[in-house]
């Protein structure tokens, strides 16, 4: 549940509740410091009153009903606007563990403090202006980023780049739909004006955001990648050395991998989350009939297929059921057991799919397997080196909306239709854009976005 109200004071355990070094109680809002003043005593002062903002004092954390000490502690206070809330904040540090961090929020809630929602500190400094929309899902990103690629994207988004970006397109789409409204009210007496370059301008703009939004979600959430191939290929030895782990069974037995497996790869900073699947071929036996099943499962929900053939012998009709199942899918080929030196030729099966030659045995071919599956990734992409300025779904599907709206009011103009047709669509892109950073945000979708956080951020 997110509360609007920025009138009391919350408070939270801050950390994660586990035993670390330290751990924070960290409260917001008006009553913060004297709320704090009635659980901390200082040792080297009297009171807190005049306290000085940003600065730590030594002391410890007390039960103010009995004046027993809780824990000892060191007490910040950010005074408004200087802080992650825009509010009075007050940090406590103890020493990391549930018992002691319980124990001085419960003193906290005590004397007179509102336990937090998830979400609710973010939720506060968006409410008074500290962060935009995006800027405050960016602090999830950060907390949730599986790879350093990942992480600049979010600190970048954090520090307003995307924001910045979508306020401009923004503006511009304002001067249009204002020129649109005043020439609806005031006909002839408004001095005529083509949108139309300025339309395409933001047309483009907006769609290079949205190449950036789409690179970008592979950094965020991964490309689920389905290692497939007839039984006894070698897709876990593939699997292994890619992880450079023993992560899968690997027998000479065909039938070997009866579940699927999946774990997370690296590469070049793009997580992989590669699934090893059973070899896919006819079986009597019904535990390899339902891994089977879900291999083609697997092929099915994958952004990526990495097709396995054993290059050491002629492709059989397996190999073929395969290439069926993958076919029409982005798919990285991988012709095993290379060393052999019998390498037969896979190139009808996938022909439109990169082939590589490997050896899981002698580790041959793996560097340049690794380059293809990422180059793949980005097929249409490359040569964007750069970490990409969006990674958002939502922040894509409101980029397509906005497009959409922007090739819609081109239409229009060129068609001729009259401006109050096309301010509706001009006012769609606005909106959809200002569902980005905030400015046209419903209740609804602050509650989605803030209650995916935890309590105390
Ligand atoms: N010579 C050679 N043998 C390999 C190579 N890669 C795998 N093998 C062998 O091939 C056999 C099957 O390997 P796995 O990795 O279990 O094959 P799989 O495709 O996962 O098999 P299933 O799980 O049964 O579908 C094992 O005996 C491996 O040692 C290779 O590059 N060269
Ligand atoms: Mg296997």
């Amino acid at each position: 549940m997110v509360t609007y109200t920025l009138d009391d004071t919350i408070a939270a355990i801050a950390t994660p509740l586990g035993q670390g070094g330290i751990g924070i109680v960290r409260l917001s809002g008006p009553e913060a410091l004297a709320v704090a003043e009635q659980v901390f005593t200082p040792a080297a002062r009297s009171s807190l009153e005049g306290l000085e903002s940003h600065k730590l004092v030594y002391g410890h954390a007390c039960d103010p009903q009995n004046g027993h000490i809780l824990d000892e502690a060191l007490l910040v206070c950010m005074r408004a606007p200087r802080s992650y809330t825009g509010q009075d904040v007050v940090e406590i540090q103890g020493h990391g563990g549930p018992t002691p961090l319980r124990a001085i929020l419960t003193a906290c809630l005590a004397q007179g403090a509102r336990m937090a929602c998830e979400g609710e500190f973010t939720l506060r400094a968006f409410c008074n202006g500290r962060l935009d929309l995006a800027q405050a899902e960016a602090v999830l990103d950060i907390i949730t980023s599986r790879t350093e690629t990942a992480l600049r994207v979010a600190v970048n988004q954090l520090g307003g780049r995307l924001s910045d970006e979508v306020r401009r397109l923004r503006r511009g789409l304002l001067e249009a739909l204002a020129y649109l409204e005043a020439s609806i009210d005031f006909g002839e007496d408004v001095p005529e004006q083509d949108l139309l370059p300025d339309l395409d301008a933001l047309g483009d703009l907006l769609c290079w955001l949205l190449g950036e939004a789409e690179r970008g979600m592979v950094y965020r959430q991964g490309v689920r990648t389905a290692i497939v191939g007839r039984p006894n290929v070698g897709k876990s030895s593939i699997l292994n050395r890619l992880l450079r782990a023993e992560r899968a069974i690997v027998t000479p037995v065909p039938g070997t991998t009866r579940d699927t497996l999946e774990e997370t790869l690296n590469i070049q900073g793009v997580p992989l989350v590669l699934t090893d699947t059973a070899g896919i071929a006819e079986s009597q036996d019904l535990v390899e009939q339902l891994g089977i099943e879900r291999s083609r499962r697997s092929i099915a929900q994958a952004d990526l297929a990495l097709v396995v053939f054993d290059g050491s012998v002629p492709p059989g009709l397996e190999d073929a059921q395969v290439a069926t199942l993958v076919a029409g899918r982005p798919a990285v080929v991988a012709v095993n057991k290379s060393e052999l030196g019998t390498t037969y030729d896979y190139a009808e099966l996938l022909p439109e799919a990169p082939h590589i030659e490997v050896s899981a045995l002698t580790g041959e071919g793996l560097p340049e397997l690794e380059q293809c599956l990422v180059e793949t990734v980005f097929a249409g992409q490359m040569g964007a080196t750069e970490e990409p300025v969006a990674s958002n779904p939502r922040h894509r599907d409101a980029l397509r909306r906005a497009w959409a709206h922007v090739q819609d009011a081109g239409h229009a103009i060129r068609a001729g239709v009259a401006d109050d047709l096309v301010a509706i669509d001009v006012a769609g892109a606005v909106d959809a854009l200002g569902a980005i950073t905030g400015e046209s945000a419903s209740e609804e979708l602050l509650e989605m976005i803030f209650g995916r956080f935890c309590i105390g951020k």
